[in-house]
């Protein structure tokens, strides 16, 4: 499998993405710490350490022959440039427009707060409701808290960061998990490395995964 890139993003992905390597003989060679490059067990194959959101942009460049990513993350990317052959089932989420469970309907134009502008824009045009999309980069919760929007589109696992705040999941758009993506261009020129990553994958995340290989 030698001469592979692959992006991961910190955090919880990067937290389950690391016992699904190791089952197929791919772990980090020392501690990761602070390092964006990490050499691994296995010669050749290395882990770039990336934001979430930036993980489809190095594959699609092919900066990164293949990467991890939240389906919320291609979607909102839009997949150009990028092979999903696998679901990686880890990481699962729902997308959900959130807000005040008893809220009446606003005197004029939905305003909702979201990271994801194009999920959302796409997610009411094909309802035909006019909403007014306002762009944040975090902490989404706090918007309807303040009167900024009336609702927001987020992930929501638990609901208990909902519940805290006193909101509610009111709608859903799509069920999320991580992905393997792989760049187009490497699936041509690294064919056996990348089948190879592929396949193992899917064999440890498939049944009798718990197994040890
Ligand atoms: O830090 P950065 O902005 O780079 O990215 P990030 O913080 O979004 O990265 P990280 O490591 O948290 O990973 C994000 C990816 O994990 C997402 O793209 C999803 O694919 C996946 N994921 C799965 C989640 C959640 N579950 C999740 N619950 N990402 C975020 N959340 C947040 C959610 O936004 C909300 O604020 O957790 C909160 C809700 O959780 P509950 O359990 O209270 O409902
Ligand atoms: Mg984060």
């Amino acid at each position: 499998m030698s001469g592979l890139r692959i992006a991961v993003s910190k955090g919880r992905i990067l937290d389950e993405t690391l016992p699904l390597l190791a089952r197929i003989g791919i772990a980090p060679a020392g501690e990761i710490g602070r390092r964006l490059i990490v050499d691994t067990t296995v010669p050749g194959v290395q882990l770039i350490i990336i934001r979430a959101t930036d993980v489809p942009t190095y594959v699609a460049y092919g900066a990164a022959d293949a990467g991890i990513a939240g389906k919320d993350v291609l979607l909102e990317h839009g997949g150009e440039g990028l092979y999903e052959p696998l679901d990686l089932g880890i990481a699962r989420c729902r997308l959900m427009v959130c807000g005040y469970p008893d809220a009446p309907l606003p005197a004029s134009r939905l305003r909702v707060a979201t990271k994801y502008l194009n999920i959302t824009q796409r997610y009411y045009a094909e309802r035909g409701v006019q909403a007014e999309l306002i762009k944040l980069y975090g902490s989404m919760e706090l918007a309807p808290l303040v009167g900024l929007a009336d609702c927001i589109v987020d992930l929501v696992d638990t609901g208990n960061t909902l519940r805290a705040n006193g909101l509610a999941p009111l709608e859903h758009i799509a069920d999320i998990s991580s992905r393997l993506v792989v760049n187009r261009a490497s699936m041509k020129l690294k064919l056996p490395a990348v089948e190879r990553l592929i396949g193992d994958l899917r064999a440890a995340t498939g049944e009798g995964a718990d197994a040890p290989a």
